[in-house]
């Protein structure tokens, strides 16, 4: 009735390799989740700068879509996402097809859109 104490180590061993992996994945998956936090948004008023094409304009929502370029700043891929929108002002005379650049107070805010 005595565990052998080799099987024991073993159930440990694996167990603490477990561990290690899990400890490990979030970092991984950082580098390719899009919108995990790279920079600490509350150091500065712009966290970073895009360029991208309007997709979609939800007014009412204080939401557009934008297929935006590559943002090296995030270590963001070129996609297509929403973001909400600091102030509905700057949705004035926008529209779908629109090349603008924008800055980003968050990974999801867009704070000012230049034309
Ligand atoms: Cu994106």
């Amino acid at each position: 009735m005595t565990p052998h104490p080799n099987p024991a180590r073993q159930t440990l061993r694996r167990v603490a390799l477990a561990l290690c992996l899990s400890a490990l994945a979030p970092v991984a998956l950082a580098q390719h989740d899009h919108h995990a936090p790279t920079v600490d948004a509350a150091s500065q008023g712009v966290l970073a700068s895009g360029e991208g094409v309007v997709k979609k304009i939800d007014a009412g929502k204080n939401r557009i879509t934008v297929a935006h370029e590559p943002i090296a700043k995030l270590s963001w891929p070129a996609m297509t996402m929403p973001f909400k929108v600091r102030d509905p002002a700057l949705l004035r005379d926008l529209k779908v097809g629109e090349r603008i650049g924008f800055d980003l107070e968050d990974e999801g805010t867009i704070s000012a859109i230049r034309r």
